[in-house]
């Protein structure tokens, strides 16, 4: 049985809380040097990644290094990869799962890490392929005969929020005249907005639950059917299951389409798999997921690097690290300068702290340190008019992630006042960074900025899907990386248990209730109940 070290297990600890007492001055005259900002960047798949601006020193990196290397935290990776079962708490009934997220992508090379699970996703991918095929040429259509145009994606938490983030960021590419629309919530009102005015008989629907029993989805599965039947519609006709085989879901004659998915890709790293891929290639066609998977492989196999120093994602962990558990910093802001990102600090939101907000480690023991940060964030410049105060002057430090891409994705802009929309908005980006870290003197109090906040920018060409596929896999892979490094299991989510079960019970209590004031006596009542 293996048994991980965490960080406070390991000699760098020490090193690392004792640099931690006067961590590197930006605000320092002559300390954030051109040759700082260039020599601090390490280049990776579609990005690089900007670090001069945090408050660190070649001999920090060293110690991050020798952290990385005491906990194995690439060898970790790499085994994670191939399929070793790392979803497990020692000692303790847990979920005992692979994880293998990345065997979705690992399709660009002769031999992928872990060959079962890829052939698995590979089989999907050829069953959509065909899917695809058919919608386009019209094999696959409506009663009348009409080509589908609309897709609604019905699903929630990790079945919902990659693949919206995904969309949302890749809409500028849409094949001609098809659009998706999204239902997670149980509000009602939800699935209401998207379904009044749409022309459901032009509609595929596909409904996402790996386990095929999440109370909003059925729900929400259920309202659109019955949509589709006042329509006239036969729901057989237009909805698609994309689920764990032989769930509750999985039931090929109610559905046009089954595509499956696995235990061992957890929800909320299943983007790359049909949960965000159905999706996508409808929206944008089977070359574009290629591209999309392709991005995403990249960046895994740049993850496997032993060098911090040259493994991008495994640098972006360490340097959390640094900043979380050696500098106090207790939130993660990342802000992306792309109005294209903006569901996506959403997604990581999930992904991160359902991740990583963790207070055992993998042996059942209390974690005794900080795990995973407050993650939260909104695009650059609107953030800018809204947060960005507190981030300059406020008491709260917050660290920061910039995301940041040279061009812009649909090609329209135009020069106003000297330049172009996007070179104003790069600018911003940088100006942002650098005021965040050198700050201001100034002998009226109000209008000093103390600097030393420290920031990172991630740094590519142009958003497209194989970016954005690498910048998927950057995050996910160091959200693993910080997982290990923090010893807690990242691939469970025992913390959303509970509330599930009391919600079930006031619904049991609700049942029984026909009176107005139901509400509060199901409450009060389940409190009491065994
Ligand atoms: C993600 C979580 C969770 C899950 C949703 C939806 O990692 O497990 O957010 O994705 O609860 O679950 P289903 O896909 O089973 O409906």
């Amino acid at each position: 049985m293996e048994q991980w070290k965490s960080l406070l297990d390991c000699e760098a600890f020490a090193a690392l809380q004792q640099c931690a007492q006067s961590p590197f001055d930006l605000t320092r005259p002559g300390n954030l040097t051109p040759e700082r900002l260039l020599h601090f960047r390490c280049s990776g798949p579609e990005f690089d990644l900007h670090y001069g601006c945090q408050r660190l020193t070649g001999e920090v990196l060293d110690l991050l290094q020798a952290l990385a290397d005491e906990c194995q935290l690439v060898q970790q990776f790499r085994q994670m990869r191939r399929g070793t079962v790392m979803n497990r708490i020692h000692g303790w009934p847990s979920e005992e799962r692979q994880v293998l997220h990345t065997a979705c992508r690992d399709l660009f090379t002769e031999v992928p890490a872990c060959a079962p699970a890829t052939k698995l996703a590979q089989k999907e991918l050829a069953k959509l392929r065909t899917f695809l095929d058919e919608v386009e040429s019209g094999a696959v259509c409506n009663r009348k005969g009409e080509s589908f145009v609309n897709l609604i994606h019905v699903g929630i938490g990790g079945s919902d929020l990659g693949p919206r983030s995904i969309y949302e960021a890749l809409r500028a590419y849409r094949k001609k005249g098809r659009q998706v629309f999204f239902i997670s919530n149980v509000d009602p009102d939800d699935a209401a907005a998207v379904l009044d005015g749409l022309d459901l008989s032009r509609t595929l629907v596909s409904v996402v639950s790996k386990s095929g029993t999440t109370l909003e989805t059925l729900s929400n599965e259920i309202l659109v059917r019955q949509a589709l039947r006042q329509a006239g519609l036969d729901p057989a006709r237009h909805c698609l299951a994309v689920t764990g085989e032989s769930s509750p879901l999985d039931n090929p004659e109610r559905y046009l389409r089954s595509f499956y998915m696995y235990d061992s890709i957890g929800g909320r790293f299943s983007s790359t798999s049909v949960v965000g891929t159905v999706m996508l290639g409808f929206a944008l066609g089977y070359g574009q997921v290629l591209e999309f998977l392709e991005g995403a492989a990249r960046m895994d196999a740049a993850a496997e690097g032993e060098n911090i120093r040259a493994n991008m994602p495994l640098l972006l962990a360490l340097v959390g690290i640094w900043n979380h558990n050696f500098l106090a910093m207790p939130t993660l802001a990342v802000l992306p300068y792309s109005q294209a990102l903006h569901r996506f600090a959403a997604h990581l939101q999930q992904c991160d702290m359902e991740s990583n907000g963790k207070s055992v480690q993998r042996n059942g023991q209390e974690l005794g340190f900080q795990s995973g940060p407050v993650v939260w964030g909104e695009p650059g410049t609107n953030g800018q008019h809204a947060f960005y105060q507190l981030l300059h002057q406020g008491t709260e430090q917050v660290a920061i992630e910039f995301i940041g891409f040279k061009e812009n994705q649909r090609g329209r802009d135009m020069e106003i006042h000297g330049t172009r929309s996007q070179q104003k908005l790069v600018a911003n980006l940088l100006a942002q960074s650098l005021a965040l870290a050198i700050g201001k003197d100034d002998e009226n109090p109000n209008k000093r900025f103390a600097g030393n906040r420290p920031n990172s920018l991630v740094m590519g060409e142009r958003l497209t899907a194989r970016s954005m596929g690498a910048l998927l896999a950057l995050y996910e892979a160091k959200i693993v990386f910080q997982g290990f490094c923090w010893n807690v299991n990242s691939f469970d989510q025992e913390g959303v248990q509970l509330g599930k079960v009391l919600a079930n019970r006031i619904l049991s209590a609700m049942q029984g209730e026909g009176e107005e004031g139901g509400l509060e006596n199901a409450f009060l009542g389940a409190v009491g109940i065994e």
